[in-house]
């Protein structure tokens, strides 16, 4: 019902700024390679494809040295090119669409879950990784902002943040810290685990999947983000939630991740609810793979999310 007639709009997300290695920005090529189109096809959904980086110089932006604010790295490039697909998130929600957005790094997430927040303001979040990717400027230790996207998407600390970002500021409906649930986490930073603390935010940890399983831990997150289980909900998919042995190509792979079972099981749980109302798939790099079966084996797993997330089962 927030989506009209299986009808998904592929956002093409080729960006690698938030983060310094190569290779992530041919994430989008890779899936549609191995098939992603077909497989949306097959399952019975209408694709249109949305590609609003298509007229940037994006090796250009890249590499500017001056694009540099404190310790953040890249802000003016990595804000332009969220502004523009938060654009296409939010044409796609106003079509009733489901918007698909295939990254790239995680950095495109703090567009896709403010478009999502701003479209549906009760709707709930879930932040499937194994980081929190919630540091501010002042908290990152590395200045990569692949790692900041959910502070963005909130708002916090915004006095502190490189002038680039003003436009989120003028964004009506901001991520709210109870609208959001991550599951996955087995790698977050000091400052993130103060915020998580401070904000009251539900994160399952691979511990409490250890503890509890996966079934219990995807009902807990859905009871925290939509307790009333008729709202949209987004999900956005960090491969490297899974672990490594399955999704090794991938910029800041740690093990102890999520079996390729449980990480689907997880899609499949969400698409089973009906309320599946965007979906990101990011940090693919088929550039970091020691072998050719790393690169076949990553993108897959891409795959499977995307075909487990819009319904499709086993039997
Ligand atoms: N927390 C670390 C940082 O902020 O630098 C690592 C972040 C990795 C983020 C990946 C995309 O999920
Ligand atoms: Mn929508
Ligand atoms: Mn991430
Ligand atoms: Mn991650």
């Amino acid at each position: 019902e927030f989506v009209s007639a299986h009808k998904v709009t592929i956002i093409r997300a080729p960006f690698s700024g938030g983060q310094g290695k190569g290779g992530v920005e041919d994430g989008p090529d890779k899936l549609e390679e191995f098939g992603l189109l077909g497989d949306i096809a097959k399952l019975g959904w209408t694709a249109t494809v949305d590609d609003p980086l298509a007229q940037l110089d994006l090796a250009t932006l890249k590499s500017d040295p001056s694009d540099v604010y404190g310790n953040c790295k890249r802000p003016k490039m990595v804000s332009e090119c969220c502004r523009l697909i938060f654009d296409a998130a939010t044409r796609a929600h106003a079509n009733r669409t489901l918007p698909v957005t295939v990254g790239g790094d995680h950095s495109i997430g703090m567009a896709t879950i403010l478009a999502f927040a701003n479209a549906h303001p009760d709707g709930g979040i879930l932040w499937i990784d194994a980081h929190a990717d919630i540091n501010t400027p002042s908290t990152t230790p590395s200045g990569n902002l692949h790692g900041c996207p959910v502070a963005f998407a909130m708002g916090l600390e915004e006095d502190a943040w490189p002038p680039h970002f003003d436009w989120i500021k003028q964004v009506r409906h901001k991520v709210r810290p109870d609208q959001i649930a991550y599951i996955g986490l087995r790698d977050v930073d000091p400052g993130e685990k103060k915020l998580l603390r401070e904000l009251g935010i539900a994160a399952y940890s691979m511990y409490h999947v250890d503890k509890y399983g996966i079934n219990r831990v995807v009902e807990m997150a859905l009871q925290r983000v939509n307790p009333s289980g008729n709202k949209p909900v987004h999900v956005s998919y960090d491969v490297d939630a899974i672990d490594p042995l399955y999704v090794a190509a991938t910029g800041t792979p740690v093990r102890g991740g999520l079996s390729l079972r449980e990480g689907l099981f997880l899609v499949e749980e969400i698409a089973a609810t009906g309320n599946l109302a965007g979906l990101d798939i990011v940090e693919v790099n088929p550039a970091l793979a020691s072998t050719e079966t790393h690169v076949v084996d990553t993108v897959n797993a891409g795959l499977s999310i995307a075909r487990c997330a819009l319904g499709e089962t086993i039997l």
